[in-house]
């Protein structure tokens, strides 16, 4: 049995040049996620659910507990001095941390603190994630918003915290992807999921079919692919959506599966965000053995332009995600 911090320090061996700190950027995500999954756990009883009546820049009602997850983690980001700044999906603008220490230091961090927290007022799984860059900016001068706009090829690390019926923390410095349980009665991460592997192929799609009408053609075409009767030897598709992009990637991830949330009426480039949802899923997803693309790009070969903009999204199992592309390449908009 393996802690989460027991392993940062062996992989951490592994890169002789390493200095430390981003495995000292890891336990700040460890102690913030320990922290929020807590409240989270009380939700019903803390009076920490339902909205605030203020909305983020996304035009969303935030919800208490993502205020309590976005400041919690970026305190503790800010406290072990390794990160010079933040960017968060429920912060207007990217957040400069100014200490000696910080402004020194070579991380930065873009943030998704609580993915899905409509979700938690009916006990569904959320989320949070994470995407970790090297700042390009001069060490020792405020960051800069170009920081923040790197191509997601540039990630250092990412990673997510599901919080669910266990909590885990999934992450990867770009040599696997690996997958920690907590231990609720210690509060500790152990090693339960070592070099993850997404299965070439599944039998589960992940979309919100009520936005049906105004999805692309291709996307379409690949929902009638999956819905067909298939050969007596093989097992229908089956729809899974959560709505929680935390849950639905990560049962893809274990079980194999496409998750997919296209152009709609209402998010004609998509809904999710590039930066803090996309890239850092799609490079767990890479790492794994899977593919991330926007039906037509590499996810994480856009050259960012703004800290919230979002993107078309296809993820999962390679041979389900480039039958999918096929699909959406035989039919452009
Ligand atoms: P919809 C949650 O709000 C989120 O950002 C993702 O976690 C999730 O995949 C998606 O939006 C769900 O969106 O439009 O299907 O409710």
């Amino acid at each position: 049995m393996i802690t989460l911090g027991e392993f940062i320090i062996e992989k951490q061996h592994d890169f002789p040049e390493a200095s430390g700190d981003l495995s000292g950027l890891l336990g700040a995500i460890r102690l913030a996620s320990k922290i929020v999954n807590r409240e989270i756990n009380k939700a019903g009883i803390a009076n920490i659910i339902g909205a605030t009546g203020v909305e983020n820049i996304q035009g969303e009602t935030q919800q208490k507990l993502d205020l309590y997850a976005n400041d919690t983690f970026k305190q503790a980001l800010e406290a072990r001095g390794e990160v010079c700044g933040i960017a968060s999906e429920e912060e207007d603008d990217f957040v400069s941390f100014d200490t000696k220490r910080n402004v020194n230091s070579k991380y930065i961090v873009l943030m998704d603190p609580l993915d899905g927290s409509t979700n938690i007022d009916v006990n569904v799984s959320v989320g949070t994630i994470f995407s970790i860059y090297k700042r390009i900016s001069p060490v020792g001068s405020p960051v800069i918003l170009e920081d923040f706009l790197q191509p997601g090829t540039e990630q250092v690390a990412a990673g997510y915290v599901i919080y669910g019926s266990s909590t885990m923390l999934v992450y990867t410095t770009g040599n696997g992807v690996h997958g920690f349980t907590c231990d609720p009665s210690l509060g500790v991460f152990y090693l339960s999921h070592e070099s993850m592997q997404s299965p070439k192929t599944g039998t589960c799609y992940s979309i919100n079919e009520g936005n049906y009408l105004k999805f692309p053609v291709g996307i379409k075409k690949y929902i009638k692919h999956c819905q067909e009767i298939v050969p007596e030897d093989k097992r229908p598709y089956t729809s899974r959506y959560i709505g929680s992009l935390v849950a639905d990637f990560h049962r893809n991830l274990l079980k194999g599966g496409i998750f997919m949330y296209p152009s709609t009426a209402q998010a004609p480039n998509g809904k999710l965000r590039l930066l803090y949802e996309s890239n850092p899923i799609a490079f767990l997803a890479e790492q794994s053995g899977g593919i991330a693309t926007t039906g037509t790009q590499r996810i994480m070969e856009i050259k960012p332009t703004e800290l919230h903009q979002r993107v078309p999204f296809i993820c999962g199992s390679a041979e389900m995600v480039k039958k999918a592309q096929e699909m959406v390449e035989a039919y452009p908009e």
